[in-house]
């Protein structure tokens, strides 16, 4: 069965369902990796790419309670927090003067009861204006879907005034698993992962490029996964609208699925087969933040081509008992990538390359 899948791979043939698992289900980490890095070396040669970004978290008052989520909070709770537009304006200027300048903010927040879209609206307009030439990674596809509804807009029109006011990019997160028993456990009042599927695909549709995630190390099957990947992967052939893919290493703690952490072995595998079975989504992302810096950095020679960014302050990861730090510097992640011996790569948030390193 390996020879095949090598035979395919070295003919250009896709990997199928059965691929999959086989690979899933093989013991040998570094036969499969040895496999993941040559296939991502065709397709991004030896760079490794890295964004001087900041993520901003706006809020956590969320109107979901995901059983995996150890950062939301209600209205009122002890911990919960709101942030104004100046707040987050500061938070750049900050970030700004520290790094020199900032190439990328990623916004990711909660299902807050009150906020009308108006706000989030006025939010990006307001970072566009004071800083043209930082991209906007905002609002994940169960966000857009919950503008819709609490604005009584069709999504399309949503994702077009997003876009006129500054927004560049979609955030993958929201995937999590899509196979409906699990994601009903995990999360059952989460828009279905149908409905992501189908918000991404109007965001490609209207222009805007995405990413897309899997969380995963809970309690989804490996065919849970494969099913994931090759729906994302399909979505892709019909739109070409995702730019990078990420799994997520679930982190347990706080949290209502009380697992161990999934194994560095399991994080790298599913970074490999990630990396195999989407052959048409350019980037993998290998997110320090959920793998530790330690892991990432290996995970860059299985199959990983992009290690994420700068971050600078994280919330999400580390509510639920991440062990990495929550910023890193330039310095650090060219460090990390020229270890591997590939070129790091200095990216905006379309992945056009600023500097090499
Ligand atoms: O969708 C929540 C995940 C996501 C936990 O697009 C957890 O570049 C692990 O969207 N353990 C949000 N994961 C984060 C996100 C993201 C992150 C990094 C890069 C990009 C990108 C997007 O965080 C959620 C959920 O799947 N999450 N809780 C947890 N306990």
């Amino acid at each position: 069965m390996f020879s095949e899948i090598e035979r395919k791979l070295s003919q250009g043939q896709r990997l199928n369902k059965e691929d999959a698992l086989y690979l899933f289900n093989l013991d040998d980490i570094h036969k499969i990796g040895k496999l993941a890095d040559e296939f991502c070396r065709k397709i991004n040669s030896n760079r490794a790419y890295f964004i001087i970004n900041r993520h901003i978290n706006p809020t956590n008052i969320c109107i979901n309670r995901c059983r995996f989520c150890a950062f939301s909070r209600s209205k009122g709770e002890e911990g919960s927090y709101e942030m104004t537009i100046d707040e987050i304006l500061a938070g750049l200027r900050e970030a700004c003067k520290n790094m020199g300048y900032l190439s990328e903010v990623h916004i990711v927040s909660a299902l807050h009861p009150d906020w009308p879209f108006e706000y989030y609206l006025e939010m990006i307009k307001n970072i566009k204006s004071e800083f043209p030439n930082i991209g906007i990674k905002a609002f994940t596809a169960v966000e857009i879907d919950y503008f819709a509804k609490k604005s009584n807009l069709r999504v399309e029109d949503i994702l077009n005034r997003l876009k006129e006011n500054g927004l560049d990019i979609i955030p993958g997160g929201g995937a999590e698993i899509f196979n409906s028993e699990v994601r009903n456990i995990l999360c059952p009042e989460k828009i279905s992962g149908e409905r992501w599927l189908e918000i991404i695909k109007l965001a490609h549709k209207v222009g805007i490029k995405t990413n897309a995630t899997m969380l995963y190390g809970h309690i989804e099957s490996y065919e849970d996964r494969v099913d994931h990947l090759l729906k994302l992967r399909d979505l892709q052939d019909e739109t070409g609208g995702f730019l990078a893919f990420i799994p997520l290493s679930y982190q347990p703690e706080n949290t209502d699925i009380k697992v161990s952490y999934p194994s560095g072995i399991d994080d790298l595998k599913t970074i490999a087969v990630s990396r195999l079975i989407l052959d048409n989504i350019p980037h993998i992302k290998a997110y320090w933040i959920m793998l530790g810096e330690k892991l990432a950095q290996l995970a860059l020679l299985f199959g990983a081509d992009c290690i994420e960014g700068t971050v600078i302050e994280e919330k999400i990861a580390h509510s639920a008992g991440a062990r990495s730090k929550i910023s890193t510097t330039v310095e650090e992640l060219i460090h990390l990538i020229k270890e591997t011996d590939k070129v790091p790569a200095e990216r905006d948030s379309f992945y056009n390359i600023l500097r090499i390193y």
